[in-house]
């Protein structure tokens, strides 16, 4: 039985992740036609992929998933955190101008305040969160690394080009997008919901 499933995020880097993690799966994933104004003002991303999934779901009236994710800094006291994707305009640590791009102002900003840090680690984090109105499924993926001093690479989306997951000496900018999947907070994330799919089906 195909199942049809509400993917309710903006950011088509995400998409296109959580796209190939499905592929092989049957699921037919859309996205949607109409961007909701959702006020994420959870204290987690657990609360915030709730709050997204929610809003979607009872909007269109399908199942939907949604994720919130971002970049855990434990020396900056765990920014940018639940704020990655504005992070650039935060108060906290100074507003970052847009010149670019948003990720390149986030990331310049990241590199800024940790300009003198010695502790580099930092992990990303990602909620993941299936909502069908009655019920909900949720599952969450975290993957370790370091924050390097300057971007590599031009894959993935984001914080990628500055982070270098735990055992390599890339950035995740620099990963075949296979190889970023395999260890990646949101592959890990996906996987754990496709074995509870199986186990309820
Ligand atoms: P939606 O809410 O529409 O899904 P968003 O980009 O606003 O899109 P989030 O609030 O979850 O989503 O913020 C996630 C941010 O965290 C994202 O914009 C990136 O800056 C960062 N991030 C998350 N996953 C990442 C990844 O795999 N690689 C690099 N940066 C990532």
């Amino acid at each position: 039985m195909l199942r049809r499933l509400l993917l309710a995020t903006t950011n088509r880097g995400k998409a296109e992740e959580i796209k190939r993690v499905f592929i092989g799966f049957d699921f037919e994933l859309l996205l949607p036609e109409k961007k909701l104004e959702v006020e994420e003002d959870g204290k987690s991303f657990l609360e915030n992929a709730y709050i997204k999934a929610r809003a979607y779901y009872e909007f269109f009236q399908m199942p939907t998933l949604a994720e919130d994710s971002g970049l855990v800094v434990p020396s900056l006291g765990g920014y940018p955190g639940i704020y990655s994707s504005r992070f650039y305009s935060l108060e906290w640590g100074g507003v970052e101008r847009v010149e670019t791009s948003k990720d390149l102002a986030n990331i310049k900003k990241l590199l800024r305040l940790m300009e003198n840090l010695q502790d580099r680690r930092a992990y990303f984090f990602t909620s993941v969160v299936v909502c069908t109105g009655g019920a909900g499924l949720w599952a969450e993926g975290r993957c370790d690394g370091h924050i390097m001093h300057e971007p590599r690479g031009h894959g993935g989306f984001g914080y990628d080009p500055i982070f270098q997951p735990e055992g390599y000496s890339k950035s995740m900018a620099e990963l075949e997008p296979e190889e970023k999947d395999s260890i990646s907070h949101r592959g890990r994330a996906l996987r754990k919901l496709m074995e509870l799919f199986m186990v309820l089906k």
